[in-house]
């Protein structure tokens, strides 16, 4: 096999080039590239410099995380990067794209380092359940100082070339497209400049009150994880203790969560997000359709906030309402949502008119007629979604693809309320629709392939992650929430309270339990809306007007700032309850909450698998970890399931009566694992 790694010589300088697609991981294969590539440099005293670059996209985006928990190939990543740095040549990194985690520390064992303006420089391991193991939490605080060092591994941002340069990250920036000549200039002025700067060599300043403080503001973001506690841990570690000794308490820390459950739980997610893009009988070249322009039709909430993604990226968004007032409405919250977050710094005036200069709000429907794709996003009701559809069959144009962002309606039914049911599908956003990143794309039995590809891809361009979805009630997501809310009512019949159902959700990881949640939404969404019929202690609180947290009050009391406590009225409606209907009552206990309200999650999720809705198992991992909150250290739900051991789960399945999946009962019996 021919290696990635090449060199050429450009009269002293030694270039060494990575040409390892897509993202230049630093695979074995490269490592000994590279380390061959030094010793030539060594070894030849007509080199006096040398460069080290990559082909394609990208410097190098980390180690290559498929090798991970197999064995090691030499030579490890750490010590390449020393052997890089005690060259006694200078070295320069020529950093275009993303170099991140190995990369970066290959980057940070160069005496130089010279990028281009649009590159980006940061230690991602933290999102894979990591911290940088290669040296870069001992070389980062050293050049760079502690804050930054803090931000950039226990965060895991990339910083842009311009900030690395102020920080000393980087030495100089480089023109976008002479990168190439500019670092080879570089690298031949530091000819004979001695010492050789290396990072091993500096102190990194201690500064306790910015670790203190940077711990404190992001203690809600870090719940939970490990990862971030030992990031934090090194970084402080290099202000106390000489290199080498640093090097090693990172080398151990980087082990014990290498070989922990939460990152191999947040390395499967990182895999399994990109997985849920493929679609197993549909080729990733196939021709898509091109969509230039998109409609959505209904400008409440769920609409608007639909549009601002594509607005956002750039694609122009016709909005349609049935009136005037609506309209105005729904325009005007878009038009706020983004200017709170030009108050926040996060995007400029400017932007905020682009975007909504690409939006055309309009009554006319006939308007659709020109867009290719159109996104219905009305209220939940089969004969107003089919009528729509009726409708749009007759304005769009040929090929325009036909969405509706329904969470639980039949895709197929109203497919066939059109003439052209293969260019149909759901798209289904969660809200809110700006913000989260889930995407459930509902394949019905006719949507056509082509169709599912363009939207797959459209999503990639909006920033959302995407997963394939079969029809049935509710799809992924919702369906698997159902057989959860179900168990939490019954559990409170039987003695529990919503809080302490509540805070097992939350100390599992969950941003909140099932009855925050359903005050959150709305306790009212899906009611009878007949004050006169209680059948259950939902009912009871909807008659009272106990809707949630829009009433300040549902299964918890509110104050005006809506933070929740217990509410006696509840515990009174409960008991109530628990009496007429002579319900028994026993002691819950934590782990019967949790085998009574996640167990049956998972076996709904081996069901959804059993029946085709899901393609993968991972791809159900994603839609949770995406669209509900579920904590991404512990992989999804299914991914869960296999860490706890899908025994246990069936036997828990069992001793609380479901009826449990055949998919899971078998896997469970073959010792077989879901992921
Ligand atoms: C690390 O460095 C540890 C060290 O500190 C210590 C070691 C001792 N390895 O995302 P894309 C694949 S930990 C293997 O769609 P984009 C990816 O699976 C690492 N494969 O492209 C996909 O494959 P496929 C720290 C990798 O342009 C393909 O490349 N580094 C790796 O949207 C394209 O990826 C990171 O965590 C990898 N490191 O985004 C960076 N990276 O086509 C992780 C990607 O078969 N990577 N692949 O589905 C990223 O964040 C993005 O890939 C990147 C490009 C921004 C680079």
């Amino acid at each position: 096999m021919t290696s990635p790694i090449r060199t050429e010589r450009h009269g002293d300088v030694l270039v060494i080039i990575s040409d390892n697609p897509p993202v230049n991981a630093l695979g074995a294969a490269v490592r000994q590239g590279l380390e061959a590539g030094i010793k030539e440099a060594q070894g030849d005293s007509a080199v006096k410099a040398v460069v080290i670059r990559c082909d394609g996209k990208t410097f190098f985006a980390g180690a290559d995380i498929t090798e991970f928990g197999k064995p090691m190939q030499e030579p490890a990543l750490p010590v390449l990067v020393d052997m890089i740095e005690a060259c006694d040549k200078p070295v320069v990194a020529a950093i275009h794209g993303t170099a991140l985690g190995g990369g970066c520390e290959v980057a940070l064992g160069c005496h130089y380092r010279i990028a281009v303006p649009s590159a980006k420089l940061g230690f991602p391991e933290v999102k894979l359940g990591l911290l940088p193991g290669a040296g870069g939490t001992q070389r980062a605080p050293r050049i760079a100082g502690v804050p930054l060092a803090l931000e950039m591994t226990a965060k895991g941002n990339p910083i842009s070339a311009k900030k690395a340069k102020d920080a000393g990250l980087v030495d100089r920036l480089a023109g976008e497209d002479s990168l190439v000549e500019d670092a080879l200039a570089f690298a031949n002025e530091m000819i004979g400049k001695t010492p050789l700067p290396r990072a091993s060599m500096m102190d990194a300043k201690p500064d306790p009150q910015a670790v203190e403080e940077f711990k404190k503001k992001n203690a809600r973001r870090f719940r939970g994880f490990d990862a971030p506690a030992a990031n934090i841990a090194c970084v402080v570690k290099a202000t106390e203790v000489p290199f080498e000794e640093g090097i090693q308490f990172e080398r151990q820390e980087f082990m014990k969560l290498m070989m922990g459950v939460q990152s191999a739980a947040q390395r499967h997610i990182f895999f399994a997000e990109r997985k849920a893009a493929k679609i197993d009988d549909v080729p990733d070249d196939i021709q898509k359709r091109d969509i230039k322009r998109v409609g959505v039709i209904g400008a409440g909430t769920m609409g608007g906030g639909i549009s601002m993604n594509f607005l956002s990226a750039g694609i122009p968004v016709t909005i349609v309402e049935m009136n005037q007032e609506a309209l105005d409405r729904g325009t005007g919250v878009m038009r706020k949502n983004y200017e709170n977050t030009a108050a926040k710094g996060r995007i400029t005036q400017d932007q905020v008119e682009q975007a909504m200069g690409l939006l055309n709000p309009t009554l006319d429907f006939d308007a659709l007629g020109e867009c290719d794709l159109i996104i219905e996003a009305v209220y939940e009701n089969m004969d107003v979604k089919k009528d729509i559809f009726g409708r749009l069959d007759k304005i769009a144009k040929k090929g325009a693809i036909l969405a509706s962002n329904t969470s639980y309606l039949d895709i197929n039914e109203i497919a066939a309320s059109t003439s052209r049911p293969e260019d149909v599908l759901g798209m289904h956003f969660f809200s809110p629709a700006n913000v989260m990143k889930l995407l459930e794309v509902v394949r019905g039995d006719k949507t056509a392939k082509d169709v599912l590809a363009t939207v797959m891809a459209l999503a990639k361009k909006i920033r959302k992650v995407a997963v394939v979805a079969g029809v049935c009630h509710g799809f992924i997501g919702n369906r698997m929430l159902m057989p959860r809310q179900v168990e939490a009512q019954k559990l409170l019949m039987e003695g529990a309270t919503p809080e302490q159902i509540d805070k097992v959700h939350v100390e599992f990881g969950m941003p909140m339990g099932p009855f925050q949640m359903s005050d959150l939404a709305g306790v009212d969404i899906g009611w009878h809306r007949d004050e006169s019929r209680i059948e259950s202690i939902r009912d009871a609180l909807c008659a009272e007007g106990r809707w949630g947290q829009k009433k300040k009050a549902g299964f918890y009391d509110y104050d005006d700032k809506r933070n929740p406590s217990p509410s006696p009225r509840v515990a009174e409606i409960i008991e109530d309850f628990r009496k007429k209907t002579g319900a028994e009552q026993h002691e819950v206990t934590e782990q019967e909450i949790v085998e009574r309200t996640l167990y049956p999650m998972v076996n709904e999720g081996a069901k959804i698998l059993e029946e085709g809705k899901a393609q993968r198992a991972s791809d159900i991992d994603v839609v949770w970890i995406y669209g509900y909150g579920w904590p991404v250290y512990r992989g999804g739900p299914m991914f869960w399931a296999d860490t706890v051991g899908l025994k246990t789960i069936v036997e828990g399945l069992e001793k609380h009566g479901f009826d449990v999946a055949p998919l899971l009962k078998q896997k469970a019996e073959k010792g077989e694992r879901f992921n």
